[in-house]
C-alpha cells in the first residue's frame, strides 16, 4: 500500500488551523501548515462569528499547503450546531451567529404546545443546550432574512461550499441541530413538520467518507492546489472527529474530548432515548459507521480561557506555565463549582462569576490566579467523573480506561486529577485528535485504512501518549462535590 498526504482544515472556537497528514503503513505524521485566531466580533444585533476571515484563513492555508506540493483531497471539520443561510441564489444571509449568543437564552419557550423539550428528545436524543440549531432557528424565522432563505448550511459545509460549489448536509453535524432521527439516521420529517419549518431548507445528508466536490477554478489559482483537487466529506463535526481518533485498543472505554468544552461519554452502537437519560441531559450525536456518541457537554477550558482573558485586560498577562504551577501548589479543594452553570456560559468576566457561584454556595472564593486555575480544574475533573459514571450507568457500560484527547490532554494537572477523582486510569492524547480523525476519514476513504478499528490502531501505535494511574485518598473529591450537593451516588448504582 502506498502513502498519501491529506489536508485538514480544523476550526475551533479560539482559533483556525490547517494541518497536513501523512498517511501510509504503520505512519500517520502531522504538519501545521497555518494557524490563525477565530475572534467573534459582536454587532448590534448580536454575536457573529468572522466567516470571511475564516475563510480567508482556511485559503492561506490551502495556499501554503500548496506551496509543498499537492494533497490527495483535504477535509473540513468545525465546531457543531451553527449554520448560515443561502438565498435562492446560493447567496449568504448575513453572518452566522455565535452559539453563545444571548438570542438563544430562552429559545426553548418558543417551542409550540405539544413539541416540546421531552418529544424532541424522544426523536433526537440530543441533550437540551440553549443553542442547538433549533432553538436558533425558532429565533431566526421572526427576521426578515427569514423569508429569502432557500439553504441551511453549517457551519462546515459552508465552507466546503464555497471551495467546491456542492451542497450537503455532513451527518455527524447534522445530528446536532435538534432536527435528526436519532434512530433512522435521518432528518426527521416529523419534528421539522411539527415546528413548522420548512423541509427544503435542509440538505441531503451526507456519510464521512463521500466525495464532497472539486475545488472550484478560483480556489485552485489562488491555493495553488491543482484544479480537480477533491474535498472529501470527514467527520465535520470536530467532536466526531477527535472521537474517531481516540486510540483505544480495548472494547470498554470512555473518552474526553477537551478543549473549549470537555465532551464526556461512551461510544455506543445504538441511541438512549429513554426519560432518565433526558433529565441527565446526555446526548445521542452520531459518530462515524453510524456509532452513537453518548456524552455531554461540559464547560471545559472555556472557564480557564476566559478567566485568562480578565486577568490580561486587567494588565497581568500570567502564562499558562506559570498559572498552572501556582494551581498546583494552591491548597486542594479549597473550592468546587459546578462547571454547567448557567451562569459561565456567555463571554465575560469568568473570575467575579466564579465569585459570585461560591459565595452562593457558602464557600470563599480564592485569593490568587493560581487559586481559581485551582478551582476550575478539580472541579472539570469532578464534573468528568460525575459524567462518565452517569453515562456507564444510563447505558450499562462499565469503561476500564479514559481517553483524554485534544488540547486539554496536554495539562497535566487535568489529566491527573480526572484520574485521582474517577479512580480510572488516564490515557492522554493525542492533543490533536480533531486534526488526526479529518486526516484518517480522508486516508480510509482513499484506501489507506481499513475500518475505526483500523483508524485507531494506527493513531495509538504513532501518538505519544502519556498514562496516569489514580493516586491519593477518593474521599476528599466526595467530600468536595458534597459542597456544591452533586454527588452522584454510586450505590444506587449496585
Ligand atoms: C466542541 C463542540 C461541541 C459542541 C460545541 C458547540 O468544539 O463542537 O461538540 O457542542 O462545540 O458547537
Amino acid at each position: 500500500a502506498g502513502e498519501a498526504v491529506f489536508a485538514a482544515v480544523d476550526l475551533g472556537a479560539t482559533s483556525g488551523r490547517v494541518i497536513t497528514g501523512r498517511v501510509g503503513p504503520g505512519k500517520l505524521e502531522l504538519a501545521e501548515a497555518h494557524r490563525f485566531a477565530n475572534t467573534p466580533v459582536r454587532l448590534p444585533d448580536g454575536l457573529r462569528w468572522d466567516v470571511l476571515a475564516l475563510y480567508q484563513g482556511m485559503l492561506d492555508g490551502l495556499r501554503e499547503v500548496g506551496r509543498t506540493g499537492p494533497v490527495a483531497s483535504i477535509g473540513v471539520d468545525t465546531w457543531a450546531v451553527d449554520y448560515g443561510l443561502l438565498d435562492g441564489d446560493g447567496a449568504l444571509l448575513g453572518l452566522p451567529f455565535h452559539y453563545r449568543d444571548a438570542r438563544n437564552s430562552g429559545a426553548a419557550e418558543r417551542l409550540p404546545d405539544g413539541c416540546g423539550v421531552r418529544e424532541l428528545y424522544a426523536v433526537s436524543g440530543l441533550q437540551h443546550l440553549p443553542f442547538n440549531t433549533v432553538f436558533q432557528l425558532l429565533a431566526h424565522r421572526t427576521t426578515a432574512q427569514w423569508e429569502a432563505a432557500r439553504t441551511l448550511l453549517l457551519m462546515p459545509d459552508l465552507l466546503v461550499h464555497w471551495l467546491t460549489g456542492s451542497v450537503g448536509a455532513e451527518i455527524t453535524n447534522a445530528s446536532t441541530t435538534g432536527l435528526f432521527d436519532a434512530r433512522s439516521g435521518d432528518w426527521s420529517d416529523a419534528l421539522i413538520g411539527r415546528l413548522g419549518l420548512e423541509r427544503a431548507l435542509f440538505p441531503p445528508l451526507r456519510e464521512p467518507g463521500a466525495p464532497a466536490g472539486t475545488l472550484l477554478p478560483h480556489v485552485a489559482e489562488y491555493t495553488g492546489l491543482p484544479g480537480g483537487t477533491p474535498v472529501t466529506t470527514v467527520a465535520s463535526h470536530d467532536t466526531a472527529s477527535a472521537v474517531a481518533a481516540v486510540p483505544a485498543t480495548e472494547a470498554d472505554f470512555a473518552y474526553i474530548s477537551c478543549g473549549t468544552w470537555s465532551l464526556a461519554g461512551l461510544e455506543l452502537d445504538g441511541p438512549v432515548l429513554s426519560e432518565e437519560s433526558r433529565a441527565a441531559n446526555f446526548t445521542n450525536e452520531r459518530g462515524v459507521d453510524g456509532t452513537i456518541r453518548y456524552l455531554r457537554n461540559i464547560m471545559g477550558m472555556w472557564l480557564l480561557e476566559e478567566c485568562r482573558r480578565v486577568w490580561e485586560r486587567a494588565g497581568a498577562p500570567l502564562g499558562l506555565g506559570g498559572l498552572l504551577a501556582d494551581a498546583a501548589g494552591s491548597r486542594p479543594f479549597a473550592a468546587v463549582i459546578d462547571p454547567d452553570d448557567a451562569s459561565f456560559l456567555a463571554p465575560g468576566d469568568m473570575p467575579a462569576r466564579i465569585d459570585a457561584y461560591l459565595l452562593r454556595t457558602g464557600q470563599t472564593p480564592p485569593r490568587t490566579p493560581g487559586g481559581y486555575v485551582r478551582c476550575v480544574l478539580e472541579s472539570l475533573a469532578l464534573a468528568h467523573r460525575r459524567t462518565l459514571r452517569r453515562a456507564a450507568e444510563l447505558a450499562g457500560r462499565d469503561p476500564v480506561r479514559i481517553h483524554l484527547v485534544g488540547g486539554g490532554s496536554r495539562n497535566e494537572l487535568l489529566c491527573q486529577w480526572t484520574a485521582d477523582a474517577s479512580g480510572l486510569p488516564v490515557t492522554a492524547g493525542p492533543a490533536e485528535a480533531t486534526a488526526l480523525g479529518n486526516i484518517l476519514l480522508q486516508a480510509r476513504a482513499h484506501g489507506l485504512v481499513d475500518d475505526l478499528s483500523g483508524m485507531r490502531r494506527l493513531v495509538a501505535g504513532t501518538q505519544d501518549l502519556r498514562h496516569y494511574e489514580p493516586r491519593g485518598n477518593r474521599r476528599d473529591w466526595d467530600r468536595a462535590e458534597d459542597r456544591i450537593g452533586l454527588r452522584h451516588d454510586q450505590a444506587a448504582a449496585g
